[in-house]
């Protein structure tokens, strides 16, 4: 019989889960009692779990497997009958998603930190997954933060690390431990969705050239297995497809200024055709073409424009959704193809009722994510086997098919300011000021942009009814423009102030400017308007995407 220890614990004051879940440096989750008072609170936080099944996997940074031996035998100890693991720890986000729902299991728990730096000094962190394979919505995180702040002792069985490394099963005093193939699963849910034949035709024949950067990250076995091994791209093809621990040291977030190596290549004289890269957890993507980078924004639209040319989407979208923040260049497309568009705040959890109620076919968000109802989770390579459909059958470049989108719906511009690592205080101000100025500002004029609205984003779920207050402060203007202000609920270090630009232009003769330039007016509106140099000390944005 194994011993079930119960350890007593102190509460820690800052488990209060952000954006997608709780983020810290490692050094913190390496406190004592730290990984497992969280864990203990998700699972008090949850009822009905005796002898059921848990799903546990992470991207695969440093501390990854040593958190996940310290949660397989809390779940033993708490009474799970069964806990799928990915072999070696790894689950990339969309495919422990995927692995939740094909089997039914109670939920699951993710490690990853996403986007942020690995390694000793880097982040690390943990979320929950409910049954439907989704983020769990606020009154989950909510219950687990309650109960982190009054935990006085936690669970966990007295007995050796396991093996994560070897495909098969062995036993924690009464739980099962299975360790399944990471990839196997998710690979076959993409087979099941795309035109594999015709993918694999394209990266084979006719001299099409390709690039997928996995920022060594935890999509780099699964690119090499589903691109490399299934669909026939050269190894060549390839790029940073070793998962590191530190992720070499890069900050594995699939965008202009951190895929250098990939933006380097795509914009130099000898570009391929199509490049992509992958976030640290696999459900972030970034799509370029030849000398061209597409917006997340506009990526959602053109993948719902083109949704029918893929076999999993032929019968046509029930409606899409997009965050707040994300451009309005799919509501252009939901609007012409009749269907409904959701705006939603910033998180992937508030996508999930609306897929499990049917409403919503597709949904995305600016910060690189793009996803459908195939998991609960926005998905990586699921985003760049989408794009490879689509061009293996329209048979154009990325650019030719963005600038025809554009001349059909408009271009929407735009663009995203972020301001890390400012003082946490300072932002806080420079919000609550905001917030302050927000009745005296509708109606007023600001460098010829009239502002017809200015409010705090609140989101009623239109499933459940739920209400999410203070999800961003919009200025919303006359001619459809808008400048959006929140706090990233991601970071660890300080504040991130996110600005978000936008505006529409239908003028085919103006379309394709440097954002930067288009946007010129509202950046400069935005910047006085928040009063952003003043407060926060910065002359210029840390990050513009
Ligand atoms: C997470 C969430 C996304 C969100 C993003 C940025 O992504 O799942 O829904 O858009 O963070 O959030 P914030 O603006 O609060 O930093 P990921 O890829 O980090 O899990």
């Amino acid at each position: 019989m194994t011993e079930i220890r119960t350890v007593s614990t102190t509460p820690f004051a800052d488990q209060k889960p952000g954006t997608s879940g709780l983020r810290k440096k490692v050094t913190v989750f390496q406190q004592p009692h730290y990984l497992e008072n969280f864990v203990q609170a998700i699972f008090d936080a949850l009822e009905g779990f005796a002898g059921q099944t848990l799903v546990v996997g992470g991207d695969g940074r440093y501390y990854n497997r040593q958190a996940i031996q310290i949660i397989l035998k809390m779940a033993a100890a708490n009474g799970f009958g069964r806990v799928l693991v990915g072999q070696g720890g790894i689950l990339s986000t969309p495919a422990a998603s995927c692995v939740i729902r094909k089997y039914g299991a109670f939920g699951g728990i993710i490690l990853s930190a996403s986007h942020n730096p690995g390694g000793l000094d880097g982040d690390f962190g943990i979320k929950y997954n409910i049954g439907n394979g989704g983020p769990a919505p606020e009154k989950v995180t909510n219950a687990i933060y309650a109960r982190s702040r009054e935990i006085t002792s936690y669970q966990i069985l007295a007995a050796a690390d396991g093996d994560l490394d070897g495909v098969g099963e062995w036993r924690l005093g009464e739980m099962v431990v299975q360790v399944m193939d990471s990839v196997t699963d998710y690979g076959a849910l993409m087979e099941s969705l795309f035109d594999f034949d015709r993918i694999h035709h394209l990266l084979t024949h006719g001299g099409f050239r390709f690039c997928y950067d996995a920022l060594h990250a935890v999509t780099g076995g699964y690119g090499t297995r589903i691109l490399g091994d299934r669909l026939g791209a050269s190894l060549d093809c390839l790029q940073n497809c070793v998962p590191l621990e530190d992720f070499g040291g890069g900050h594995p977030d699939p965008n202009l200024v951190y895929a250098h190596d990939l933006v380097a290549k795509m914009l130099g004289a000898d570009a391929p055709d199509f490049g992509a890269a992958s976030d640290g957890d696999g459900d972030r993507n970034m799509v370029m073409g030849q000398r061209f980078f597409v917006t997340p924004s506009d990526s959602l639209a053109v993948l719902a424009a083109n949704a029918t040319l893929v076999p999993a989407y032929r019968g046509g979208l029930a409606g899409v959704a997009r965050s707040m923040p994300t451009s309005g260049a799919v509501d252009r497309v939901a609007a012409r193809l009749g269907i409904e568009c959701y705006e939603t705040p910033t998180g992937w959890k508030f996508f999930g009722n609306l897929l499990d109620a049917g409403k919503i076919t597709l949904c995305g968000e600016e910060s690189f994510g793009t996803g459908s109802n195939h998991v609960r989770e926005k998905d990586g390579l699921w985003a760049v086997l989408f794009w490879l459909n689509i061009l293996a059958v329209r048979q154009q470049s990325v650019e030719a098919i963005v600038r025809e989108h554009w001349q059909q719906f408009g271009q929407n511009y735009y663009s995203r300011h972020d301001y890390e690592g400012v003082e946490s205080e300072r932002a806080e101000m420079l919000m609550a000021e905001l917030r302050r100025q927000l009745s005296s500002l509708a109606g007023r004029q600001l460098g010829g942009y009239g502002i017809r609205q200015a409010d705090d984003f609140c989101y009623t779920d239109p499933i459940d009814g739920s209400i999410s207050e203070r999800q961003g402060v919009r200025l919303l203007f006359e001619d459809g423009s808008r400048l959006i202000y929140r706090l990233s609920g991601t970071g660890t270090e300080g504040a991130t102030l996110r600005v978000y630009l936008e505006r529409y232009e239908p003028n085919i003769a103006r379309h394709g400017l440097d954002p930067q330039v288009a946007l010129g007016d509202l950046i400069a509106i935005a910047q006085e308007v928040a009063q952003i140099t003043p407060l926060t000390g910065r002359a210029e944005p840390t990050v513009i995407t």
